[in-house]
C-alpha cells in the first residue's frame, strides 16, 4: 500500500521540495493550503499542474493551522501515515510585529496538530518543523541536542512551544513525534525577504536595472545548508523506530557580509566599500553605482548573532550529511535569480 503523507506548509520552500521527493518516493502527498487572494501555489504549480500528479499523487486541501476545526477535519479525512508540520510565520523580523499571530500558528498549530491525532487515535508518525532560532543568544561555538535553549524572538519562543509540545505529547501519549532543530536552508525557491535570498535577487535587479538593494545587520552569522538536503533529512527523521530529535545543519558558518561579497564575487564584480551617514555602501569600481547599502529599518530589536550546528548525531542515527556546499548554493541561487 502507498504511504499518504500530509504536509503544511506544503506551499513554502520546503514544502515544494518534500513533495517533490515524497512523490518521487510513490507517496500519495496531501497538503493543506489557505485561501488567499492571489495565487500561492507558485512553488507547486510545476507538480499540481502534472495530470499524472494531481489528484493521483498529490491533492490540496483548504485549511488554516489557527482554525482547530479545519486543521481536524483534514487529518481525520486524509488518515494520513505522516505528518510534516511545516507551516509557520516563518520570518524571525515580522514576529516581533505579529507576535500574537506568531504564537497561535507557531506554538498553539503544533499543539492542534498533536490533539488530533491523539483523538483521533491514529499511529500516524509527525514531524515538527523545529529551527536553530531555539538557541537564540546562546554563546556556544557549535549547537547540539544538548545545547541550551535560549531563544529571543517572538518566533523563536512560539516555536520553543512548540518543541516542548511535541517532547510532552510524545512521552504522555505515546505518540511518533520528532522534533527537527534545523538551521538555515535556502534555494532559489526560498522567500524574497530572507537575506540570502533578498540578495541573489537584490543583485539580478542590479545587474539588470541598475538598482541598489538594502540590508540590514552584515555582521550576524549563519549555518547556510541547501533545502533539498534539509527535507530529505526530514523524511529520514521519520522513517527511525522511535522518535528522535535531531539537529541538521552544515556545521560551517558565513556572516551575511561574506554571503554578499561571494555572490559578488561569482558575477565578478569589483566592488569597493564605504562607509557613508553611518551605512556602509558597496560601490561599483566599474561606474561607481552603489550596488547595495546598509539601512537601520532592517535591524531587528534583538538579534541572533551567531549558529553554527553540529550535525553528529543526525550522521550516526539517520546517515544524514548535507550534499550541496556553500559555494554551489550560491552559483544555484544567483543563476537561478539571473534568469
Ligand atoms: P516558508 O517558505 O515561509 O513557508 C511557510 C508555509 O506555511 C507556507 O506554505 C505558508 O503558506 C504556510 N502557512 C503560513 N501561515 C499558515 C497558516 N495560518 N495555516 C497554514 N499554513 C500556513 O517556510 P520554509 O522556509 O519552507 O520553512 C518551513 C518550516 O520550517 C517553517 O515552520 C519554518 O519556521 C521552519 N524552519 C525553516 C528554516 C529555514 O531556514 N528555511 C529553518 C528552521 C526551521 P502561504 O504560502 O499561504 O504563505
Ligand atoms: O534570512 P533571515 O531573515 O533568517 P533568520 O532570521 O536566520 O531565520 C531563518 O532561519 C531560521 C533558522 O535559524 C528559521 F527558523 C526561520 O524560519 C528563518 O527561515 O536573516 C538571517 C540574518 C539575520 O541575522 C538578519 O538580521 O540576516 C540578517 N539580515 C541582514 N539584513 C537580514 C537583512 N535579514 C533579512 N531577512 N533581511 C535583511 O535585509
Amino acid at each position: 500500500m502507498k504511504k499518504v503523507a500530509l504536509i503544511t506548509g506544503i506551499t513554502g520552500q520546503d514544502g515544494s521540495y518534500l513533495t517533490e521527493l515524497l512523490i518521487k518516493k510513490n507517496y500519495k502527498v496531501h497538503g493543506i493550503i489557505r485561501r488567499s487572494s492571489s495565487i500561492n501555489t507558485k512553488r507547486l504549480d510545476h507538480l499540481f499542474n502534472n495530470k499524472n500528479f494531481r489528484n493521483k499523487k498529490l491533492f490540496l486541501h483548504y485549511g488554516d493551522l489557527t482554525d482547530s476545526i479545519s486543521t481536524s477535519n483534514i487529518i481525520s479525512k486524509v488518515r494520513p501515515n505522516e505528518i510534516y508540520n511545516l507551516a509557520a510565520q516563518s520570518h524571525v523580523k515580522v514576529s516581533f510585529e505579529t507576535p500574537m499571530y506568531t504564537a497561535d500558528l507557531d506554538a498553539l498549530g503544533t499543539l492542534r496538530i498533536l490533539e488530533a491525532v491523539k483523538n483521533l487515535k491514529l499511529k500516524t508518525k509527525i514531524y515538527n518543523a523545529s529551527t536553530s532560532e531555539l538557541y537564540g543568544d546562546n554563546k556556544a561555538k557549535i549547537m547540539s541536542e544538548e545545547t541550551k535553549f535560549s531563544p529571543v524572538s517572538p518566533y523563536g519562543i512560539a516555536k520553543l512551544y512548540a518543541f516542548e509540545i511535541v517532547r510532552c505529547y510524545r512521552n504522555a501519549y505515546n505518540i511518533f513525534a520528532s522534533n527537527g532543530i534545523l538551521f538555515n536552508h535556502e534555494s532559489p525557491r526560498r522567500g524574497e525577504t530572507f537575506v540570502t535570498r533578498k540578495i541573489t535577487l537584490g543583485l539580478s535587479n542590479y545587474i539588470k536595472q541598475g538598482k541598489y538593494f538594502e540590508l540590514g545587520n552584515l555582521s550576524a552569522k549563519r549555518d547556510w545548508g541547501h533545502a533539498r538536503d534539509y527535507v530529505w533529512g526530514m523524511w529520514k527523521i521519520l522513517q527511525l523506530k522511535k522518535p528522535l530529535d535531531l539537529v541538521l545543519s552544515t556545521g560551517k558558518t558565513y556572516s551575511v557580509e561574506y554571503f554578499l561579497t561571494s555572490c559578488l564575487k561569482y558575477l565578478k564584480i569589483k566592488f569597493k566599500k564605504k562607509i557613508i551617514n553611518k551605512q556602509i555602501h558597496f560601490i561599483d569600481l566599474k561606474n561607481n553605482k552603489i550596488i547595495c547599502k546598509t539601512n537601520n529599518k532592517y535591524l531587528r530589536p534583538n538579534e541572533v548573532p551567531y549558529l553554527k550546528g553540529s550535525s553528529l548525531l543526525a550522521r550516526k542515527t539517520i546517515n544524514w550529511k548535507p550534499k550541496t556546499n556553500f559555494n554551489l548554493l550560491v552559483k544555484e541561487m544567483i543563476d537561478s535569480d539571473l534568469k
